[in-house]
């Protein structure tokens, strides 16, 4: 592991006990969240040990660097009845499950996700149509959150299962959004589950309540309406067996910038 890396871990870690004696009484009370950030080193050993590369950072802009106003793209309200109700509730009743090859399967609300550290980060959008967009993003690094689940020793890559459906499989069976990430990409310091973007609530049009960014890849990559994470061997079993919507209509899985 590299010095950046341990001190990011370490700072994540004091940051944690940190918030503990000031009073933040949310995070001590839910001892899973504790259990996470003392998983977060195992897992990050072995993903170094897997995959050969390393977490380099994407750059971070400044304040005055954000874009007025944040292009959005792709689905911009999921058109089911269920989604329209977690909406007019304010995704009170929102979970993502975390499930696949975990030993301890989670179902998290917003507010628990909102109890564990956060990261915030202006970083610089880019979509494979042509255009960027620089934001400021907050949400809960992934890392700690898939440690929580206590990955099995097959894990390789985590899945991403969206609310908005995109039409029809080739089965007649109903499609959604989803995408996937290996282990390396998905424990980048970078790669959060954001609910927050230039500090307002995540708005429905950017994947309300939570969606992903990992800000070394191309804005497909980063799925939005998040209800689902599985951490998976392969991913050929799913849709049409290339790892994402857009990746079984022939965009490339690996989309690192
Ligand atoms: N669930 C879901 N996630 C998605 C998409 C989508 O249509 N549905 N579009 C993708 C594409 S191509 C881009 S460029 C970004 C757009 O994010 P934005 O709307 O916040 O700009 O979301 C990505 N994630
Ligand atoms: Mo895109």
């Amino acid at each position: 592991m590299t010095d950046s890396r341990r001190n990011f871990l370490k700072a994540a870690l004091a940051g944690a006990g940190a918030a503990a004696l000031s009073g933040c009484t949310r995070l001590s009370q839910k001892p899973w969240v504790q259990d996470a950030l003392g998983e977060v080193e195992n897992l990050t050993r072995r993903v170094q040990r897997v995959f050969a590369g390393g977490h380099a950072l994407a750059t971070e802009y400044k304040k005055s660097d954000i874009a007025p106003v944040f292009r959005a793209n792709g689905t911009l309200n999921p058109s089911t009845d269920e989604y329209a109700a977690h909406a007019a509730t304010g995704f009170r009743n929102w979970r993502i499950a975390v499930g696949g090859l975990v030993e301890k399967p989670l179902s998290l609300s917003l507010d628990d996700l909102q109890a564990m550290p956060a990261r915030t980060q202006i970083t610089r959008h880019d979509c494979v149509e042509g255009w960027s967009c620089i934001g400021e993003w907050t949400g809960v690094p992934l890392a700690p959150v898939l440690a929580a689940a206590r990955p099995k020793p097959e894990a390789r890559y985590v899945m991403f299962f969206c609310a908005d459906p995109m039409g029809n499989l080739p089965s007649g069976e109903a499609a959604y959004y989803y995408e996937s990430l290996d282990l390396l990409e998905a424990t980048h310091p970078q790669t959060i589950l954001a609910y927050r973007l230039n500090g307002q609530v995540l708005p429905i049009e950017h994947g309300a309540p939570v969606r992903l960014r990992a800000e070394r890849q191309l804005g497909y990559k980063m799925a939005k309406y998040i209800q689902r994470i599985e951490l998976v061997e392969n991913f050929h079993r799913f849709a049409g067996g290339k790892g994402g919507y857009w990746e079984d209509q022939g965009y490339s899985w690996y989309a690192g910038i």
